[in-house]
């Protein structure tokens, strides 16, 4: 098949899911797409059926605000015609979902061709972004106008039915870890500079918005801190980072937190941890924890939203509700005070990941694409 993907460049979840979702259809044969404003960041080997459309967003001293649907409607256009795409495929409603539409009517009036859409909803889209009254109508009115939906999590599905008026069935495919990637060994040299004296590492990665609660982990840190010696790595960037580099200061451990920005290679900071700290005010999903169980790292996590549909409590890890630091942090030393218990949730936790490996997940996706192209 030939696939078109639009998706957002970032580190956020949707644009790496998305990422890895076309990079897996291009191993699997299939001629791959992306279309976007900047190269996706997991985006880096050659692969022979991968190509990439950049949207080029030109400015005018009139436009305030650049019109990237139009842009991207445009590209979108330009690629089905000269690379003959079979279907388009969005990761995160806005505005995707909606220059796919307009793509879509374009390609109909002017050209004679149908183009099958399918949209996946990632959690920010619906949760927070979309049901604002800015958004709702044009995000109802372009889901409903995709070919096909899909949702990242049972949690998602049914916030989507809650907020809008989707008059579609909605399907859910879980998202996925490439597990052979991240279960990698681990460098002992990164290992030992993080933690020089054989200390446990935690980790915690995101775009440290508001909704990922990071001044809790910080402060969940701290309380492991008294009892195990640890270290923690803070991986990502964003609007929350100076808030968590000035607590670990009052809080007197910066000394034991490292805030080492973005990191392409995820795999290789799973990979030397020992406890993921997701606490979440809400994700549709947790991308970031699934991978950080991949590379054998347990999870304590908030019990939030589809959080609950991979973290297993008292299996790969546990779970608390938002904002409950003191039992999260009990949480922690108990997995992490002895080496055995800390070998069982490890052990758990990368047995439990595999439910989700790419091998698994990739083949609903293609059965989707199959399904639609039969009904266009
Ligand atoms: O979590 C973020 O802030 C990024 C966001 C995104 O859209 O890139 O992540 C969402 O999609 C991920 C991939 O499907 C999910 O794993 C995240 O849980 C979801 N984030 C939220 O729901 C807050």
């Amino acid at each position: 098949m030939r696939i078109g993907i639009v998706l957002y460049p970032t580190f956020g979840g949707s644009g790496v899911l998305a990422t890895e979702l076309g990079m897996a259809l291009a191993n699997q044969g299939h001629q791959v797409h992306f279309i976007t404003y900047r190269q996706p960041v997991r985006l880096s080997a050659f692969n022979a059926n991968i190509f990439y459309h950049e949207v080029r967003i030109t400015t005018y001293p009139l436009f305030e605000y650049p019109p990237y649907e139009s842009a991207l409607a445009s590209t979108i256009v330009d690629v089905v015609l000269n690379q003959k795409l079979d279907l388009l495929h969005v990761h995160y409603a806005i505005p995707h979902a909606l220059s796919a539409y307009i793509a879509r009517q374009i390609l109909e009036k002017n050209d004679g061709i149908r183009l099958p859409v399918i949209t996946t909803l990632h959690g920010t889209d619906i949760t927070l972004v979309g049901k604002d009254k800015t958004y709702e109508p044009v995000v109802t009115f372009s889901i409903n106008e995709s070919d096909a939906i899909t949702a990242v999590s049972d949690n998602l599905k049914e916030e989507t039915y809650k907020s809008f008026h989707v008059k579609k069935d909605i399907e859910v495919i879980h998202n996925f870890v490439d597990v052979s990637r991240f279960s990698k060994k681990p460098i002992d040299a990164f290992r030992k500079a993080v933690a020089p004296n054989g200390e446990r590492i935690l980790i915690h990665a995101s775009n440290f918005r508001k909704l990922k609660r990071v001044d809790d982990v910080i402060r969940i840190f701290a309380k492991v801190l008294k009892q195990v010696p640890s270290k923690l790595m803070m991986v990502g960037d964003g609007p929350e980072r100076h808030m968590a580099e000035e607590l670990s200061r009052e809080l007197d451990i910066c000394n034991h937190v490292r805030f080492v920005g973005k990191q392409e290679q995820m795999e290789d900071v799973m990979v030397i941890s020992d406890l993921f700290l997701l606490t979440s005010e809400y994700e549709s999903f947790g991308l970031s924890a699934l991978e950080a169980m991949a590379a054998s790292v347990p999870v304590l996590s908030s019990n939030a939203g589809g959080i609950p549909e991979i973290n297993v409590h008292g299996v790969t890890g546990y779970m608390a509700p938002v904002g409950h630091i003191d039992e999260m942090a009990e949480y922690a030393i108990s997995m992490l005070k002895d080496d055995d218990t800390l070998a069982r949730f490890k052990k758990q936790a990368y047995e439990h990941a595999c439910k989700f490996d790419i091998q698994q997940i990739v083949p609903k996706y293609e059965a989707l694409y199959e399904s639609v192209l039969s009904k266009a």
